[in-house]
């Protein structure tokens, strides 16, 4: 860690702040280019503790910039993770304002849900698909508190890696009938298709981004809890999205899930 703990609040309620606002901001490492990847965690931590203490809930959790597509179109090269907190999640069909974001784009993701611990170091894709209860669509918006979408890793981490909406839905399959790196996906905006992919495009296969995000919680001496809901992160590059707007994910075997921008 190099930077200090009021250092650490003051960014972080920085973050906070732009997202509650739908303001945007300069990049944490524009202030801080010293700052490393404990401090880019400890910043994220600290937002979390922020919105604890308003009442709110994490609900789950969120492995990002998983896929080759959403790594090149950030100009990154390994992926994040982050948290989902309970008003940041959509009904499925429901409506998602746009005056509370700053900049959304949406993700087609699939989304796990856990029914026993997982546990790092070593952990792979069987244990994540044996501990696995189900696999269902979901769509995530993505909303960076960056000036122009752009950062680096340390800085999209302190922002909870742009989570900002997501939504989960559709049919719930257990793991083991499907193969997720053939399960195909068509994104579809205004009843047009925008983004088309495979499971496969996630890692080599999603369970692994699921994996590495249960290796990196034990790195803090965490566990990845029974019955956490996880998005595995967007399996092809990020959409653009505004007003009046209407999302549908379709995943192969898994029905749909959408959502509408107002
Ligand atoms: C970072 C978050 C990426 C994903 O699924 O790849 C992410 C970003 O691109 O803003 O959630
Ligand atoms: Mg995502």
């Amino acid at each position: 860690m190099s930077l200090d703990s009021s250092t650490i609040e003051r960014l972080a309620e920085r973050l906070d702040v732009c997202q509650l606002e739908a303001r945007d901001t300069l990049k944490v490492t524009d202030e801080h280019p010293e700052m490393d990847w404990a401090d880019a965690y400890a910043i994220q931590d600290a937002g979390r503790r922020r919105k604890l203490a308003r009442g709110l809930k994490v609900i789950g959790l969120k492995a990002g910039l998983t896929s080759y597509a959403k790594m090149k179109q950030m100009g990154v090269d390994s992926p994040v993770f982050g948290y989902l907190a309970d008003d940041t999640a959509v009904p499925d069909g429901g409506v998602c304002k746009v005056s509370e974001l700053i900049h959304p784009k949406v993700e087609p993701e699939i989304a796990f849900v856990t029914r026993s611990e997982l546990k790092g170091p070593g952990c792979h894709i069987g244990a994540v698909l044996a501990a696995t209860d189900f696999v269902m669509p979901g769509i995530e918006v993505i909303d960076s508190r960056y000036r122009d979408f752009k950062f680096d890793l340390k800085s999209v981490i302190a922002d909870n890696t742009s989570a900002a909406r997501f939504v989960v839905g559709g049919a719930c399959v257990a793991p083991a009938g499907v193969d997720l790196r053939t399960t195909g996906i068509v994104l579809e905006k205004n009843g047009e298709v925008v983004a088309l992919g495979a499971g496969a495009a996630v890692l080599g296969h999603p369970a692994a981004a699921i994996a590495m995000l249960v290796n990196k919680l034990a790195e803090h001496g965490e566990t990845l809890p029974a019955g956490t809901l996880v998005l595995s992160g967007g399996i092809t590059e990020a959409v653009a999205v505004g007003a009046g707007d209407h999302i549908t994910l379709r995943v192969q075997g898994m029905g749909s899930v959408s959502i509408r921008f107002a």
